[in-house]
């Protein structure tokens, strides 16, 4: 295990169950882990699902972290969390409802490292075209650069977002937020 903390930025996405509470849970579980500090989260949105049809709408947030542990790690703590949620991967189609899901959009200084295996890829391969990622980032790291792409968090939103509106189509805010308990 490295030493050295290092920044990274997780999507949380919810559309089966209490997606409030799901969420609740996960940021919860986040900032308790052992090696895993700093734990700041973005605001709510609830999202039209991108998918297959018939499945009800998400609840999607960012939270950004700072920990020791190297990427695979840290992907293998956030697994668990999501079966500790209740999420059965087993019983899902690609794309489909989940419980709770759980992404490493970036990791390293400055969202600089990239991972290409296939069991872990960063940046995240869905980051620059889901508005549902880009809205709730944007609030907590607009001026992130994509190490790829070379454009901004606020950049890649602004070329989702119609003229003149704040947010991508399918994306509103939702009323409540993410507290960490002391
Ligand atoms: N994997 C590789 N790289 C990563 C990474 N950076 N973070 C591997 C997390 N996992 C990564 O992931 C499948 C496999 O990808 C894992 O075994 C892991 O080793 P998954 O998260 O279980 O599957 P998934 O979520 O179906 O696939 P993916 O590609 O992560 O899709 P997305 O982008 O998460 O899409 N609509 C709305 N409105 N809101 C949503 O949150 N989410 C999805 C899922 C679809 N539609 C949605 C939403
Ligand atoms: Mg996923």
């Amino acid at each position: 295990m490295s030493t050295t903390p290092r920044p990274a930025w997780i999507a949380l996405g919810s559309n089966l169950g209490d997606r409030d509470r799901t969420l609740a849970f996960a940021v919860q579980c986040l900032a308790t882990e052992p090696d895993i500090d700093d734990v700041v989260c973005s605001p709510v949105y609830e999202t039209e699902p991108v998918g297959p049809d018939g499945q009800g709408p998400y609840l999607n947030a960012v939270l950004s972290l700072e920990t020791p542990l190297e990427a695979p790690a840290l992907l293998q703590r956030m697994r668990e969390i999501e079966q500790r949620a209740g999420r059965d991967r087993q019983a899902e189609e690609r794309w489909g409802a989940r419980v709770l899901d759980l992404d490493l959009l970036f990791y390293g200084p400055a969202g600089s490292t990239r991972i290409e295996e296939p069991s872990l890829r960063v940046p995240h391969p869905g980051v620059a075209d889901r508005g549902f990622v880009l809205a709730p980032l944007a609030q907590l790291a607009p001026g992130l650069v994509h190490p790829v792409l070379g454009r901004t968090v606020a950049e890649l939103l602004a070329s989702l977002t119609p003229h003149g509106h704040p947010l991508p189509d399918g994306v509103r805010a939702w009323e409540r937020c993410l507290r960490i308990a002391p």
